[in-house]
């Protein structure tokens, strides 16, 4: 079968929304680290929307700083893929041509960076999953003891990491004479730019402290709060649309119609419009993040695993379930008291939108694939807002539960003693840990000793210990559903 691309779009169905522009005329304004599925269906379509309305200088190049696969799906079809946006109701498919090429980063690195330095490129995105910004969460500094890190902070010269390209990408602009980009993160992090603006100065003073100083006083890296719920893409995905329209599209990527993306606005170059195509740009973002973090994420993590547990696959099915919502908004009702919300941000409205997001069942989301990267996403999600509890003597149980069930996951057996990998950067020194520690209370303590997870305050917390340590007695002893229910009795 034919793939997708410019000689055969013109083959689709008349319903596909397809690019209007030229696309021949597209400079590329753009650089992308990390072009995954979510930035396809989120930072992409944004782009494409502004392509659409004429201002043709925000074309992407994206970059994948590890394997080749998305730059073999998308080359292929000059960079073309479809979005289908999925609601129970029904199926609306786009495709985005803002994408014009991909570069896979070992590869060719000198052709990146040359990327990175080139006089269109504006902005550069990055998703980079949250370890991509290899920073130590115990010091805050750059995770020296990273492979990757050390040999980018000996020599930029074919950088490693995604710090490592910035700061080359910035040396060569300063060499040129032209200005920094901005550099704007799109993973879910609290104080994404601030992070990213550490950990790229921090690696620029290692090889040049003018560059850092000029990329600190020049340079913009804006917080940014993106979401928009994009499952990794199923191959039956794939062979069902091509059932429909005769061409496979390798890069397909599946979501919601759902998406908000809030900026920090403060870039150091050109921009799109970005409020005419639906986003928020205000000066205070982190009300934002940690309502996002806190209750879309942090429920999302407890889903996953607890239902990973349980055997659950998706989350529409955990949400599905009478105990799987009443803990859910356990854990809302938690966090929400921790949340001091923006402006505009009704909680009790958002929440209501969160849980008929999580049901649509067309999105399929899998539950192993939330699970993934713990040990980066819990302390935003679920151990900040119990640290605000305890600090105010108030009780953390469903937001604990999800803590304790990430602790059982780290075992990697689910309850019907089927075994997996845990995916995740700790993994090793999540099992070094638990080696040969069978009873809960030192498994529990053993976990909460890990610095890079848990702040100093939350491990020599005894109550906190106590709690986690119960909780995983139970979940051990009589599974995560029972427990679910446990947890819904007590609350009546
Ligand atoms: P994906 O698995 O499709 O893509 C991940 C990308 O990150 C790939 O390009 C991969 O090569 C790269 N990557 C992984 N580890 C890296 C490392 N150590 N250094 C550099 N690059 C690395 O995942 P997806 O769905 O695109 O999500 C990526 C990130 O986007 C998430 O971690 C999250 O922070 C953010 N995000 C995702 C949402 C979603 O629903 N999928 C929604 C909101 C934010
Ligand atoms: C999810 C998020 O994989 C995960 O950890 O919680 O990627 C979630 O889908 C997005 O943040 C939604 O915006």
């Amino acid at each position: 079968m034919q793939r997708l691309s410019s000689t055969t779009l013109g083959r689709l169905p008349v319903s596909v929304r397809r690019p209007r522009y030229a696309r021949a005329d597209v400079r590329n304004g753009v650089v992308h680290l990390g072009i995954g599925a979510f930035h396809r269906a989120h930072q992409a379509a944004v782009f494409d929307a502004a392509l659409g309305a004429g201002d043709l200088r925000w074309g992407i190049l994206g970059v994948s700083l590890r394997s080749p696969g998305v730059r073999d799906q998308l080359v292929p079809q000059d960079g073309l893929y479809t979005m289908l946006v999925r609601d129970g109701a029904g199926e609306q498919a786009q495709i985005i041509g803002a994408v014009r090429d991909v570069l896979v980063a070992p590869e060719d690195p000198a052709r990146v960076i040359a990327a990175l330095a080139h006089p269109d490129t504006h902005i550069v995105t990055l998703t980079v999953t949250e370890k991509g910004y290899c920073i130590d969460a115990a010091t805050a500094a750059l995770d020296r003891g990273n492979a990757d890190v050390a040999q980018d902070l000996a020599d930029l010269s074919a950088p490693r990491t995604a710090p490592g390209f910035l700061v080359a990408g910035l040396a060569a602009r300063h060499a040129a004479g032209l200005p920094p980009f901005t550099a704007l993160s799109c993973d879910n992090l609290p104080h994404n730019g601030r992070l990213l603006r550490a950990a790229v100065i921090e690696m620029a003073r290692a090889h040049d402290p003018a560059l850092a100083d000029w990329i600190a006083q020049h340079g913009a890296f804006p917080q940014s709060m993106v979401d928009r719920i994009v499952p990794a893409t199923d191959p039956r995905d794939i062979a069902t649309l091509a059932e429909t329209t005769g061409l496979q599209d390798q890069g397909l990527v599946k979501t919601e119609p759902f998406l908000q993306w809030v900026i920090e606005d403060r870039f150091c170059g050109p921009r799109p419009d970005f409020a005419a195509f639906g986003v928020q740009l205000t000066d205070r973002v982190e009300p934002w993040e940690d309502a996002k973090l806190r209750l879309l994420n942090g429920a999302h993590s407890g889903i996953a695993y607890l239902g990973g547990l349980a055997g659950i696959d998706h989350v529409h099915e955990f949400v599905a379930r009478a105990d799987g919502r009443a803990f859910v908004e356990a854990l809302w009702d938690e966090s929400a008291a921790t949340l001091t919300p923006p402006p505009g941000l009704d909680v009790a409205a958002y929440r209501g939108q969160l849980m008929a997001r999580f049901t649509n069942p067309a999105l399929a989301h899998r539950t192993r694939q939330i699970a993934m990267d713990g040990s980066q996403k819990l302390p935003q999600r679920l151990l900040a807002p119990i640290a605000i509890r305890r600090a105010r003597g108030l009780s953390v149980d469903a937001l604990a539960l999800g803590v304790a069930a990430w602790m059982l996951w780290q075992r990697g057996l689910d309850e019907a003693g089927t075994p997996f990998t845990v995916d995740d950067p700790l993994a090793a020194v999540t099992a070094a840990r638990l080696d040969g520690v069978t009873d809960p209370a030192a498994q529990v303590a053993a976990l909460m000793a890990i610095e890079a997870i848990f702040p100093r305050d939350l491990a020599e917390d005894d109550a906190l210990r106590a709690t986690l340590t119960g909780q995983v007695t139970r979940l051990a002893r009589d599974g995560a559903l029972a427990t679910l229910r446990a947890l819904g009795e007590a609350a009546v």
